[in-house]
């Protein structure tokens, strides 16, 4: 059987974490590895609807992500997980649960994200129609060791994915 293992997407709104494990799953699928994404907007519309932001709802939100990454990774997937999950001791905790687990940094600047503001939440962040939003009102607590980062604001897509697909070949992973 495959070696299971999750990718951890961590990173603001916005970010592009959801795009890049898009990316890296189409190239998975291609070389025929099981992978599943696990999002963070498809969890709260599927199982949480209505949950908020506050840091109780995050951690209900990302417990679950965790305990399905676990299940998923303990069964041979490549588990592609994007949630902003931005406490560190939240992000500790799935490192704990799930094995082997790999903390991806989707990193990109505030400014930028909020220059991009693909779906309009930063406007309404910043005219205050949008509370505990992550980043301006609530806090972003960036990865100290994360075994990847992404550089989404001056790297194309295409060698983000590639620099991910290089680290799961260079260790084993596929
Ligand atoms: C942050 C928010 C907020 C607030 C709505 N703060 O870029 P997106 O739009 O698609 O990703 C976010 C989505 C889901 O968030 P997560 O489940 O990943 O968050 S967490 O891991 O912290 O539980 C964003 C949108 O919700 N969104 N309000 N206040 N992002």
């Amino acid at each position: 059987m495959q070696t299971g293992v999750t990718l951890w997407f961590t990173g603001l709104s916005g970010s592009g974490k959801t795009t890049l494990s898009r990316c890296v799953e189409q190239q998975l699928k291609r070389m025929g590895v099981a992978t599943e994404t696990l999002d963070g907007d498809i969890l709260r519309d599927q199982i949480f609807r209505g949950l908020g932001f506050s840091k109780e709802d995050r951690s209900l939100n990302i417990r679950t992500a965790a305990y399905l990454a676990q299940l998923l990774t303990r069964h041979g997937v490549i588990v592609l997980a994007s949630f902003i999950s931005p406490y560190r001791d939240m992000r500790e905790q799935c490192r704990q649960r799930i094995g082997p687990f790999l903390e991806v940094y989707v990193k990109c600047s505030w400014e930028e994200c909020a220059r991009r503001d693909t779906k309009g939440l930063y406007r309404k962040a910043l005219s205050g129609e949008i509370k505990h939003f992550t980043g301006l009102t609530d806090p972003y607590e960036e990865p100290l060791h994360p075994e990847l980062i992404v550089d989404t604001e001056n790297t194309s897509e295409e060698q983000c994915t590639e620099q991910i697909i290089a680290y799961l070949t260079k260790h084993g992973y596929i």
